[in-house]
């Protein structure tokens, strides 16, 4: 087998040889006018020509504009690392590494045959040594050998941009893995010569998972935890570093027909992205960054450490969310944006009603700033139950309310009222267990016999049980109360009561 495909690959690099020398030599230094004919071709059209251009570099969601130039050019790109705090989901702080003080980093974009002049500086304050790989460089380690930077310094290296396409950047010091983790990856485009097709908007989007010490939405400062990523367990994964960061006031726009181009990086370090955009169609996608494209793709596989051009027209205005339809990372990790496409109602295309709400639970309503309020004053000791019941309400929507309803009535016969429940005002207290144990088995809530199940709803924190019943307690005319975080963890350390949900094998 090994001696089989060692020799047809040799047939294969002579028959692509021979092909090459086919080739007029005179024809490559123009490539312009032949690229459309060969897209893949490699690009060294000759020196540079004109002025030194600086290059534009825009934060994601942003991508720099096209480049309507019709020869190569001296392109400058100035980076500079920064080790910043910041926030990788609402009232949760992670100190990220970046490339331009953003994860993912900034959005460099060049053309095919240009001569890129690249400075990496490293901020004075960072205390790290770092470097650059860029996939769209050929030469050993992507430029990384040439560009490792103390703090405090800069390096420069320079190289021509051989191929088209979209290529992932990333951080290449040791420990790698841990670089990448912090949010050290960005993509640079290398456009055609001929450029891309116009489109109305061009948007950058980058996915990564991360590893923190403390669980999903753990308030507070959470350190890098090595061996969750070593395990390949993230705690997040994200677009563009942040839980939220293209949701509600920040999520992606455009207006219905009109043609939308996504630049999909994934960063890693681990996970493969199985990138999808809910009730859309990609119309073409350049799948690995690659030039040959396919059409009408409903999900497309992004490698870490890879990258697609993903291209659709948007028909029927809606909220369209982007996930990695690994779907748990999207739910449950954070791995979620949305396009809010406005304009007017196509029936003929859709008939309407959005189901964003159905689909996103707590997501729709992405605001959860009450739910970091009530976890800072926690923290400092001044917690009031107003602002429990604020946090709580939020928490509410999408966990609990998927079954008992948002106005707490339940639904006759399969989920319990919670609104003036009498099993609830009986013992307050008995709602954590439910709530951190499951419930399973018969059971009489005013009058009516549920013998259903619910599951544990383990995800949820302690000092999130504690929001989510106060706001219970003390909505729907129940009886009011306070449950507190050291409540929650008293009653999950006690072993589970009989009638707790009981998992099937
Ligand atoms: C998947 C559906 C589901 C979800 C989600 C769910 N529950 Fe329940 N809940 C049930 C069912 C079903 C029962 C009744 C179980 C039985 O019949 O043994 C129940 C019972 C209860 C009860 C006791 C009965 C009553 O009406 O007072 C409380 C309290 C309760 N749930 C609170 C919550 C809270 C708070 C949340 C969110 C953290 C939540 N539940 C999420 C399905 C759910
Ligand atoms: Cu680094």
């Amino acid at each position: 087998m090994q001696r089989l495909s060692v020799s047809a690959l040799l047939a294969a690099s002579m028959l692509a040889l021979a092909a090459c020398s086919s080739k007029p030599a005179a024809e490559l230094p123009h490539a312009p006018a032949v690229s459309t004919s060969l897209p893949s071709q490699r690009g060294d059209f000759g020196p540079p020509q004109g002025e030194p251009i600086q290059a534009v570099l825009t934060s994601p969601p942003n991508v720099p504009p096209p480049i309507h130039r019709n020869y190569p050019a001296k392109v400058i790109v100035e980076l500079e690392v920064v080790e910043k705090e910041m926030p990788i989901s609402e009232g949760v702080s992670y100190t990220f590494w970046t490339f331009g003080g953003t994860v993912p980093g900034s959005f460099i974009r060049v053309r095919q045959g240009d001569t890129v002049e690249f400075h990496l500086k490293n901020a004075p304050d960072s205390k790290m040594p770092h470097n650059i790989d860029l996939h769209g460089v050929t030469g050993p380690g992507g430029g990384a050998a040439s560009s490792f930077t103390a703090p405090g310094h800069e390096s420069q290296f320079t190289f021509k941009a051989l191929n088209q396409g979209i290529y992932v950047y990333h951080c290449a010091t040791a420990p790698v893995g841990m670089h990448i983790a912090n949010g050290m990856y960005g993509l640079i485009l290398v456009e055609p010569p001929e450029g891309l097709s116009p489109v109305d908007h061009e948007y950058y989007v980058m996915q990564g998972d991360f590893y923190t010490t403390g669980k999903y939405r753990e308030k507070g400062h959470q350190p890098f935890d090595m061996e969750k990523a070593i395990d390949e367990h993230p705690t997040y994964v994200l677009f563009n570093g942040k839980e939220g960061a293209i949701t509600g006031d920040n999520a992606l726009a455009a207006k219905t027909n009109e043609t939308v181009r996504l630049f999909v990086g994934n960063g890693g370090p681990n996970l493969v992205s199985s990138f999808h955009v809910i009730g859309e169609i990609f119309d073409k996608v350049q799948p690995e960054g690659g030039t040959h494209p396919q059409e009408n793709v409903q999900t497309t596989l992004i490698p870490a450490g890879g990258a697609a051009i993903v291209e659709f027209h948007t028909d029927v205005p809606g909220s369209y969310v982007l996930v990695d339809h690994s779907i748990f990372r999207a739910f449950n990790k954070g791995a979620l944006g949305i396009l809010k496409v406005d304009g007017p109602e196509d029936k003929l295309v859709y008939s309407g009603k959005e189901v964003d709400s159905v689909y996103l639970g707590d997501r729709s309503e992405p605001n959860l700033k009450a739910v970091s309020v009530a976890a800072q004053a926690h923290a400092a000791g001044t917690q009031t139950k107003e602002e429990q019941v604020a946090a709580g309400k939020q928490l509410f929507t999408g966990t609990c309310s998927v079954c008992h309803q948002d106005n707490g009535e339940g639904l006759a016969n399969v989920f319990p009222p919670l609104a003036k429940s009498d099993y609830l005002a009986a013992d307050p207290q008995r709602a954590i267990s439910v709530v951190t144990h499951g419930l399973s088995g018969k059971l009489t809530v005013n009058g009516h016999e549920y013998d259903s199940v619910m599951p544990p709803m383990a995800q949820l924190t302690d000092d999130e049980v504690a929001n989510i019943l106060t706001y219970v307690l003390n909505t729907w005319g129940n009886p009011g109360g306070r449950i507190t975080k050291e409540d929650v963890a008293r009653e999950r350390a006690k072993p589970a009561p009989a009638n707790a949900h009981k998992e099937e094998h």
